[in-house]
C-alpha cells in the first residue's frame, strides 16, 4: 500500500539523473558505469597497472581481488577502504574533478591502476 511515495521517489531521481547528463555536456555521465576489475596475486597487478580513462562526473564501479589483506586507496575521491584476503572489495563512485589519479595498495604498496579523468 506504500507504493505510491515509492514510485514518485524513483521518478524524481530518475529525472535528477536525466537533468545531470543533459547538462554536462559530458557523454556518459548518467549511464552505466566504467567497470574496472584488478586483483593482486602473488604481489602482482592483474592486469598491470595501467590507465583508465573516465569523464568528469561518470559513475565508475571499481572491483579489487586481493590474495592478501590490504588497504585500498582510491586518489582524487580519497576513498579508502580495507581489502580481505580471497574477496573482492567494490567500491562505485564518481570523480568530480579532472586529472590523473592514483589507485594503489597501502600495505602492499602497488599501483593498481591510474584514473584519467577528463
Ligand atoms: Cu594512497
Amino acid at each position: 500500500m506504500r507504493r505510491g511515495p515509492m514510485t514518485i521517489a524513483v521518478l524524481l531521481l530518475s529525472a535528477t539523473l536525466a537533468a545531470c547528463s543533459s547538462g554536462s555536456g559530458s557523454t556518459n555521465s548518467g549511464g552505466a558505469p566504467t567497470v574496472v576489475k584488478v586483483a593482486i596475486r602473488a604481489g602482482k597487478v592483474v592486469p598491470p597497472t595501467h590507465r583508465v580513462q573516465v569523464g568528469v562526473g561518470q559513475k565508475v564501479r571499481l572491483e579489487v581481488t586481493s590474495d592478501k589483506a590490504d588497504v585500498l586507496h582510491i586518489h582524487g575521491v580519497n576513498i579508502e577502504k580495507p581489502l580481505v584476503a580471497g574477496k573482492t572489495r567494490i567500491v562505485v563512485f564518481r570523480e568530480s574533478q579532472s586529472g590523473l589519479f592514483e589507485v594503489e595498495t597501502h600495505e602492499s604498496n602497488l599501483q593498481l591502476l591510474q584514473l584519467e579523468v577528463r
